[in-house]
C-alpha cells in the first residue's frame, strides 16, 4: 500500500490520482488534515483524516495499512509561511521527522519528500543554478526545505532509509488550485483569462522570471525518480528539476494567442521579494544524467492544454 500525506493539496491530489491509476485505487491511501472536496479524489480510493504532527495517530495508521511507500507532501508554502513563521517551521520540520521516523520503524521501502527552488536565496547564482551551490534561503519555507534536505540525506546515510526528493519549480495544473505559494499567479491567470472579464491583476511584476513546470511533467519526474533503481539515485538531498522559465508578461502573451482580448495588469505585493530571492533558471543536468529526466511541455503547449481542460471543467460544472 502507498500512503500520500497532504493528498488534498495542489500536488498531492494529482499525485494520488496518478498513483491510483498506476497501482489501483484501493492500494493508495489518501491522507490529509481534512476530507477531500474533489469528487475524483474522494471516490477513487480510501481516505484517512490525519494530523502529521500526531506521531501516535501516524503509528496507528501505519499499523492499519502496512505501507510500502510514503509520499509526504504536507507543508506550509512560501507566501503563507511568511504570515505564520513558527507554525510553518513546526509543520514542515516536525511533520518530516514524524514521517522519517515512522518509515524507519515500519521498514517502509521508499519515502518521497518534495523540496523546492525556494532552498536557494539572494546569493545563489540565479541563472542555471547548479545542483551544488550557495543556498541562503530567506523564507521560512525555504529554510525548512533546506533543513529537510539535510535530514533526508542524513537518514539515508546513517540509517539506510531510501528517501528521494525533487526541488520543484513553480507547478501549474488545472485539477487543483495551488495552496499559498509565490508561483500561484501562474495558475490563477488561466482561470481569470476564461472569466468574462478576461483580465488578471498579477501580484508579481511583468519581468519576474521564475522556473516553472506543467503538472504532467512534475508527476512524470516524481514517478521516474521513485521507480529508478536505488543505485542510480546519487543525490540524496534533493535533485534540481527544470522544464521552463517565463515571466508574467510571457505567459500573458501565450494566453493572448488563444484569447486575444485577455488583459494583464501588475500590482506587486510582498510575494515580489520572495520571487526576487529565487533563481530564474535551473541546471538539472544531474537529474538528466542519473535517471534520464526530460520534460515534455513548454509554455505554449502548457497554455493550450490548460485552457482546453479548464474550459471543459467549466462547461461540466455549468450543467
Ligand atoms: C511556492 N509553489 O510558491 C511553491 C513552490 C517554487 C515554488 O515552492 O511556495
Amino acid at each position: 500500500t502507498v500512503l500520500v500525506i497532504g493528498a488534498c493539496g495542489q500536488l498531492g491530489s494529482e499525485l494520488t490520482l496518478e498513483l491510483r491509476n498506476m497501482y489501483g485505487g484501493s492500494n493508495v491511501v489518501a491522507a490529509d488534515i481534512a476530507a477531500p472536496k474533489q469528487a475524483d479524489l474522494r471516490d477513487s480510493g480510501p481516505f484517512e483524516k490525519i494530523d502529521v504532527l500526531d506521531p501516535k495517530a501516524m503509528g496507528e495508521l501505519a499499523a492499519k495499512y502496512k505501507f510500502k511507500q510514503i509520499y509526504h507532501l504536507a507543508a506550509v508554502l512560501s507566501a503563507t509561511g511568511e504570515k505564520n513563521p513558527k507554525f510553518a517551521w513546526k509543520l514542515n520540520m516536525d511533520g518530516l521527522f514524524n514521517v522519517l521516523d515512522l518509515a524507519l520503524e515500519q521498514k517502509v521501502e521508499k519515502v518521497y519528500w518534495p523540496s523546492s527552488i525556494a532552498v536557494f536565496g539572494p546569493n545563489t547564482p540565479r541563472q542555471n543554478t547548479p545542483q551544488h551551490t550557495i543556498m541562503d534561503p530567506n523564507t521560512v519555507y525555504g529554510i525548512s526545505k533546506q533543513a529537510g534536505e539535510r535530514w533526508c540525506e542524513y537518514y539515508f546515510e546513517k540509517y539506510g532509509l531510501d528517501v528521494r526528493s525533487l526541488r520543484y519549480p513553480g507547478l501549474i495544473g488545472y485539477k487543483a488550485l495551488p495552496g499559498g505559494g509565490t508561483t500561484d499567479y501562474a495558475v490563477d491567470i488561466y482561470h481569470k483569462a476564461l472569466e468574462d472579464s478576461a483580465s488578471y491583476e498579477c501580484f508579481l511584476s511583468e519581468n519576474t522570471y521564475l522556473p516553472m513546470m506543467y503538472m504532467p511533467d512534475a508527476l512524470k519526474a516524481t514517478l521516474d525518480l521513485m521507480h529508478a533503481p536505488a543505485e542510480q539515485v546519487k543525490v540524496r538531498s534533493s535533485y534540481n528539476l527544470s522544464a521552463m522559465s517565463f515571466s508574467p508578461k510571457e505567459i500573458a502573451a501565450s494566453i493572448q494567442k488563444h484569447i486575444p482580448e485577455f488583459e494583464i495588469s501588475y500590482k506587486p505585493d510582498s510575494r515580489q521579494q520572495i520571487a526576487d530571492s529565487w533563481p530564474q533558471s535551473i541546471d538539472d543536468s544531474a537529474a538528466q544524467q542519473d535517471w534520464g529526466w526530460k520534460p515534455a511541455y513548454d509554455l505554449d503547449a502548457m497554455t493550450a492544454d490548460m485552457l482546453l481542460n479548464l474550459k471543459k471543467m467549466k462547461e461540466e460544472q455549468a450543467v
